[in-house]
């Protein structure tokens, strides 16, 4: 049996279909925070969903009697409501992942692959991001990702759990909620260009970079994970090892919509990194291959929201 945290998320939504295509057995935790069941509507006859909540550990520990495998997507995901309210960001995605790594020991799981992200890199401007590279958290949402990849080893060394903590760098795909100004930016552009006539923000001078991986590559990374021991007790950036600007990245929606943009420029977002990308060998050395690149991620993606 297979548990996806946040599974009626973007990324936990994508795990799980992926799973179910495989046949096996899922279950989903999800408190619909951010989740939506319309993510999961596909697949609904095929899982066990549960409303619930990683904070309860009561509830973790019921569930997870017959739980073999575990994914964790689960979490507060705005670096700016972490900003807004901390303690919330701490219960959330530092004790409800806690729980979840305990109620995972005590019932002998085989192992949890968990969701960190590249926020821990904060503006060290060192290119690309390795992961021995100092972490420098900017964020509550930071520092709680920094608490799980250590909890996630600490388990992996001393309770005989089994964990990989993957750190994602820019998942864009379909799924992806637009609805807010801090949705990821490849989200709110592509919704945009489903209008006649697009009208894009650019924060900054659009110059700025990022390493984006479409929703399929990151799903293969977790299928690594699950299949390799050797990457156990250890942390992987998921990425693709390529940066586009967001100029770029405009122009090639104007190609493939054959539609032009009309581009406000507004200020520098606060704390705004402007270049990121990832190096991605260790995670190549296990077999993993991105097959997405940035043009053939976006027909995709646009072709889901026709
Ligand atoms: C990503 C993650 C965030 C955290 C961070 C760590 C997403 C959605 N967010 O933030 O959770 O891990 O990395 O570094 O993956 N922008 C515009 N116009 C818009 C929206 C955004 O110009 O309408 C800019 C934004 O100011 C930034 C870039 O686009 O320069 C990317 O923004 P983002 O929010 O998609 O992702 P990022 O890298 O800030």
């Amino acid at each position: 049996m297979f548990l996806i945290t946040g599974g009626c998320g973007f990324i936990g939504s994508h795990i799980a279909t992926e799973l179910v295509k495989r046949n096996e057995d899922v279950k989903i935790i999800d408190n619909l925070t951010t989740g939506k069941m319309e993510n999961i509507e596909h697949i609904i006859e095929d899982v066990k969903f549960i409303e619930g909540d990683i904070r309860n550990l009561e509830l973790l520990e019921k569930e997870l009697r017959d739980v073999d495998y575990i994914f964790h997507e689960a979490a507060m995901v705005s670096v700016v409501k972490s900003v807004e309210n901390p303690l919330l960001c701490n219960e959330i995605n530092t004790t409800g992942t806690l729980n979840l790594l305990q109620a995972a020991h005590k019932n002998g799981v085989k192992k949890v692959i968990m969701a960190s992200s590249a926020a821990i890199y904060g503006d060290d401007p060192e290119l690309p991001k390795r992961e021995d590279m100092l972490r420098t958290p900017l964020s509550p949402y930071a520092a709680s990702k920094i608490s799980l990849e250590d909890y996630g080893k600490i388990y992996n060394e001393i309770y005989d759990l089994n964990t990989v903590s993957l750190r994602y760098f820019n998942v864009y795909g379909p799924r992806q909620d637009p609805s807010s100004s801090y949705s990821g930016v490849l989200s709110i552009f592509s919704n945009e260009f489903m209008n006649p006539d697009p009208e894009l923000t650019i924060y900054g001078d659009g110059k700025q970079t990022r390493d984006f991986v479409f929703i399929k590559d990151v799903v293969e990374a977790n299928m690594l994970a699950l299949k390799r021991n050797e990457m156990n007790g250890k942390i992987y950036n998921v990425a693709c090892n390529k940066q586009n600007s967001l100029l770029e990245i405009i122009q090639i929606m104007e190609e493939i919509t054959d539609k032009k943009a009309q581009i406000n420029y507004e200020m520098r977002r606060k704390g705004d990194i402007k270049y990121s990308y990832a190096d991605i060998s260790r995670i190549k050395k296990h077999g993993f291959a991105p097959q997405y690149s940035i043009k053939e991620g976006l027909k995709k993606y646009f072709n889901s929201l026709l």
